[in-house]
């Protein structure tokens, strides 16, 4: 169907535009410059041929001849063809994979070139072109000077090799069935093909979680497997990357221990990693979650998880491999009632003390908050915290906690929001971004990575508008200033194509989703009242009295967690003094973190004017009507989308207004016969 092409469906351009723009005329021929050791310049040739073809109606004929005529002009800016065409100061500025897209317009030829320094430049580049096409944007004054913000443009999965998908919500595994490889490479081609048009260049195919099977991923016997799976990504310059189990030497290896500073431990890694390189010889290197939610780590052994870490870093250094090291570590064993220990001080905890301990090789990977991908959180202290120490910004594409693809919930204003949160550690505009990327502090390697929301559904991502996230997740890492806003109109440009209408109505769609999402959800930031294990539908004492470290403190007189310096847990400390000074005191704190760092009346009065107990009432009321308006909204582009996709979102949509609902009546009555507060608008409350 349509929804499995995602963002590359080159639907058929209009005639008459296509004439106006020129468009037949530059992409009639495409030459590609003769280059060695350039295999992505046959994929770049590829996409464009075939995009091509799909938007014009003709496949552009392949010629060697850039001497005369109009054409596409494709090749690294080292060959002949190209060398001439721009400046050292510009072939600087691209890097290893930015790109030029210029057009040129000479007596005896006009062409439009796609260069880079490498071939893989020029596939980015060939995507871009593609997707000015697909928008209808004009090509005949082309100019455009690209490259990624980061180095790392990472997709985590957690695909188990039983098929399943932890915090899955769109199927079963692309990778695995039944504890080995599914084999259905072309649908691992097509994912890379997704990947790549977005610009993102890593991944890691299987759960940070471990089990014994996965651990097996870098015995002999399935090597040969990954490396298929490495080939089929390296077609589309991505690299491959496994998530290890800290405990291999043990459970692989037939070892007594797994004791990052043992001699036999170094030794057994070094082998192991060897011989995944000698089957992948561009590996990317390995993803590790130790010491958490009870996965085996250093703390086993006394050491800390920078001597884990570099145990890593030094088996993959000489293979020019990284290790992405999870900074999500806590106690999942704490008690309740205990309220100076609080989850959310325990990355920084953990971390911050061993900044400037881990290899060159090393990335800690921070989730954007503190706590675990709630509807709203603060930024993760983590950023700005660490300085001498690489990092990648962690988010959650696959919606665990936002709806589980049942709910539409665009995530892109949310991850905008902490990439463009100011950390203020080296002064204003110390942004997230700049931490992650690693230019805050001159790091050498960094990046954005974000856990899949992909499965084997026909559509990729289950609500096919949750594609929007995926698309999104890989325009920020590329560029974290586009807005929201944009990647939102291009998206729906690509997908639905560009009636005005559809565009406008889904583009305000996506914008609006993820708040009306949070007003029907969890309020203030305080997060989670969600149902246990699964996580999906309201439950506002689920997480209350078990060991997770979740706890909203709810009471009759008011709620919310204490996080202040001066009487709570401490953890706004953990942040550099203009923020920690925000978060400190009630009065300066954003309404939409108040709960977060503060536990108050539920009379306390907001800075909207509302009281606490006024705001949840309303919001929950407002949250779910609007989720019933965007029925009613959709049900405006009848006609206008193919049956598929339209019903499709429309189902969808049903049960979410319906699960709203619920959200809000379960979460009103909790609250007005925990306050015995009533609504101040008489509106009944069950
Ligand atoms: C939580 C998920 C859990 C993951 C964990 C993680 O509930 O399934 O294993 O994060 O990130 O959000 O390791």
């Amino acid at each position: 169907g349509e929804a499995y092409k995602a963002w590359l469906r080159y639907a058929r351009l209009d005639r008459e535009f296509i004439e106006g723009n020129g468009y037949a005329s530059w992409c009639g021929t495409v030459v590609t410059a003769s280059a060695e050791d350039a295999a992505l310049l046959a994929t770049a040739r590829r996409e464009l041929a075939e995009g091509i073809e799909s938007m014009l109606g003709r496949r552009p004929q392949e010629s060697g001849n850039a001497d005369e005529g109009s054409f596409l002009l494709i090749g690294t800016l080292g060959s002949a063809e190209l060398q001439g065409l721009t400046d050292a100061a510009e072939r600087e500025a691209i890097g290893d994979e930015g790109y030029i897209l210029r057009a040129f317009e000479q007596p005896m030829r006009r062409f439009i070139a796609i260069g880079g320094n490498t071939d893989k430049g020029v596939l980015y580049g060939a995507f871009h072109l593609l997707r000015l096409l697909q928008t209808g944007q004009p090509i005949r004054d082309l100019n455009v000077v690209d490259r990624p913000a980061s180095k790392l443009r990472m997709i985590d999965h957690w695909d188990n090799m039983d098929g399943s998908v932890e915090r899955g919500y769109a199927g079963r595994s692309i990778f695995f069935r039944e504890g080995d490889f599914l084999g259905d490479w072309d649908r691992v081609r097509d994912y890379a093909r997704l990947m790549a048009a977005v610009g993102l260049n890593a991944v890691a195919i299987n759960n940070v979680n471990v089990h014994e099977t996965e651990t097996r991923l870098i015995a002999p016997e399935l090597l040969p497997s990954v490396a298929r799976a490495a080939s089929v990504f390296r077609e589309y310059g991505i690299r491959l990357y496994l998530s290890v189990n800290f405990a291999s030497p043990i459970q692989l290896g037939g070892l007594t221990t797994a004791d990052p500073l043992d001699p036999r431990v170094r030794e057994w890694w070094a082998e192991r990693t060897a011989d995944v390189y000698r089957h992948v010889p561009d590996f990317g290197g390995y993803l590790v979650k130790a010491d958490s939610e009870f996965r085996p780590g250093p703390f086993t052994y006394g050491r800390d998880h920078a001597d884990g870490a570099n145990l890593l870093a030094e088996a993959l250094r000489p293979h020019g491999g990284i290790v992405i090291w999870r900074c999500f570590v806590y106690d999942c064993q704490q008690d309740w009632r205990d309220r100076k220990t609080d989850r959310a001080r325990a990355a920084y905890d953990h971390f911050r003390p061993l900044d400037g301990k881990f290899d060159e090789n090393v990335i800690l990977q921070i989730k954007n908050g503190p706590m675990d991908f709630q509807v709203r959180e603060p930024v993760s202290p983590l950023f700005g915290g660490l300085q001498r120490t690489n990092q990648v910004l962690e988010l959650q594409i696959t919606q665990e906690y936002t709806g589980q693809q049942r709910h539409l919930c665009y995530l892109v204003p949310q991850w905008k929001e902490a990439i463009d949160f100011d950390t203020y550690a080296k002064g204003p505009g110390s942004t997230v971004a700049k931490a992650a990327t690693g230019e805050l502090f001159d790091r050498p390697l960094g990046g954005f990575a974000a856990v899949s929301n992909i499965g084997d559904d026909g559509n990729w991502t289950g609500h096919p508008l949750a594609q929007a996230n995926f698309y999104g997740f890989g325009r920020l890492a590329w560029r974290p200033e586009l807005s929201a806003e944009q990647i939102a109109d291009e998206w729906v440009r690509l997908t639905f194509g560009s009636d005005p209408d559809v565009v406008a109505t889904i583009g305000r769609m996506l914008l609006d989703s993820w708040p009306i999402y949070e007003k029907y959800t969890s309020p203030l930031g305080v997060g989670w009242m969600v149902n246990p294990n699964h996580h999906y539908g309201p439950n506002v004492d689920g997480y209350e009295y078990s060991m997770w470290g979740t706890y909203h403190y709810a009471d009759c007189h008011g709620i919310g967690v204490d996080r202040t310096v001066r009487t709570g847990t401490g953890y706004a400390g953990q942040y550099h003094d203009a923020p920690a000074a925000m978060y400190e005191s009630a009065e300066s704190c954003p309404d939409e973190l108040l709960l977060f760092f503060h536990h108050l009346p539920y009379s306390h009065v907001l800075k909207s004017g509302r009281t606490i107990i006024q705001h949840i009432y309303d919001t929950h009321f407002e949250g779910a009507e609007q989720a019933e308006g965007l029925v009613e909204t959709w049900r405006r582009l009848s006609g206008k989308i193919d049956a598929e996709r339209y019903e499709s979102v429309l189902s969808r949509l049903e049960q979410q207004a319906k699960h709203a609902a619920e959200w809000r009546d379960v979460v009103n009555t909790y609250f007005c016969r925990k306050s015995g507060i009533p609504d101040a608008h008489g509106r009944q409350i069950y």
